[in-house]
């Protein structure tokens, strides 16, 4: 490491895509240490830093809410803070928002401030496609960046409130910030509370897998690296003040998603259980992405075959991390939410 290293403070780098991106950015980049700043809440797991270089990632344990650990945590010279930091489940959010409204919203404000008495150089706020609420099925709409804000879940209205507050500090104060909205993400490492991956644990322990309402409800799904490679451009070129929408044109319906891994497996689609909707479930999200692709030339790498073949495999191969993520409090939260037990593991 040269003097010239960047240093990048990376929030919720325990989770899902919070990992993947630093595992990316490790490789992708020379130039790059991280700090990775993670409060490990149910859904952070120090396994997925599992094989990380330890003389470029260092991992601090602390909460983004805490304007106290934020300070002591940020180095003298941070180039900038990617955060991935949140609470990320639609369910838990219809449960219980206090924690959502603590961490979306007081968090981001803190690193917000954090940037700005410290000169952190960019910010790079992590947001999703459901700020833009639901769209019309069977209808040629899409997501743009112009789309207006139409937050269904409580979960969604704490990501739009935080993205209200990236904007207006780059206006205000003139913050070199972007912002990348994605749909949703598949691949190794997802907390096992998400559709795909609950629907793949249980799949593979022949537990029937919990379908809300008719089934017919649309997601546009990504592979993870490839939202992580179009964050990575955001940090690297992104315009100063910019959204950008981020996915690889690939909607499908719940049930056909759960019918494509069941024929992967092999198993049979008995093993689909239509369960009581979701209060408010969004019906469908669809992402035009040309605006990332026009000005910062991103792509995705994967196919929805390729992508999903590269999870079941990574699933299949990791009983031990399963295992550990499914146990303790998972298994309270899964009696509350689907009102039956999670298979032993
Ligand atoms: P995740 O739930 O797997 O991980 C969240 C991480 O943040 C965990 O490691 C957790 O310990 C940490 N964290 C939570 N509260 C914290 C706090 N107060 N301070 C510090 N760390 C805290 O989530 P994910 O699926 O990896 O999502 C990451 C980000 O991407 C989120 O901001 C989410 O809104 C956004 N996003 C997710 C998806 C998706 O499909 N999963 C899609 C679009 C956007
Ligand atoms: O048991 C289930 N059964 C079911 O049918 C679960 C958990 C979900 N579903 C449905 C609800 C959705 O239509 O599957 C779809 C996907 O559900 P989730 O995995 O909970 O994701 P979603 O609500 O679409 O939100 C996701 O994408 C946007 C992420 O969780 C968010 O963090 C991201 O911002």
């Amino acid at each position: 490491m040269t003097k010239n290293t960047r240093e990048i403070f990376v929030t919720g780098g325990a989770g899902f895509i919070g990992s993947a991106f630093i595992r990316l950015l490790l490789d992708e980049t020379a130039d790059c240490k991280v700090t990775n700043f993670d409060a490990l809440t149910y859904a952070g797991n120090l396994d997925n830093l599992e094989g990380l270089d330890a003389a470029r990632h260092r991992f601090v344990h602390g909460n983004i809410a805490d304007a106290e650990a934020v300070h002591t945590a940020l180095g003298e010279n941070t180039h900038a803070i990617v955060n991935f930091a949140a609470e990320s489940h639609v369910d838990r959010s219809i449960a219980n928002a206090a924690e959502f409204l603590r961490t979306n919203i007081t968090g981001t404000q803190v690193l917000l401030d954090a940037v700005r008495a410290r000169g952190v150089k960019r910010f790079i706020q992590v947001s999703t496609d459901e700020v833009m609420g639901s769209l019309p099925e069977n209808e040629d709409a899409f997501f743009t960046e112009e789309s207006p804000f139409a937050p269904n879940s409580p979960y969604a209205a704490s990501k739009a409130a935080a993205e209200h507050l990236v904007r207006a500090a780059h206006h205000t104060f003139g913050l070199d910030t972007v912002v990348t909205r994605c749909g949703n993400n598949y691949g190794p490492r997802q907390f096992p509370e998400k559709f795909l991956p609950l629907a793949i644990s249980n799949a593979l322990k022949d537990e029937s897998i919990p379908v809300y309402g008719d089934g017919g409800n649309v997601r546009d799904w990504i592979y993870v690296d490839d939202h992580c490679r179009a964050i990575l451009l955001a940090l690297e070129k992104g315009r100063p003040g910019a959204v950008y929408n981020v996915g690889a044109r690939n909607e499908h319906h719940n049930i056909d998603v759960v019918g494509s891994l069941l024929n992967t497996l092999g198993k049979p689609r008995s093993l689909i259980r239509f369960v009581k909707d979701r209060p408010g479930h969004d019906r469908r999200y669809a992402i035009d992405p040309l605006l990332i692709e026009c000005e910062l030339g991103w792509r995705p790498r994967e196919t929805w075959e390729t992508g999903l073949q590269k999870t079941i495999q990574w699933y299949q191969q990791n009983s031990r991390w399963l295992e550990r993520t499914r146990s303790g409090a998972y298994k309270d939260y899964y009696r509350k939410q689907y009102g039956t037990e999670v298979a032993a593991t």
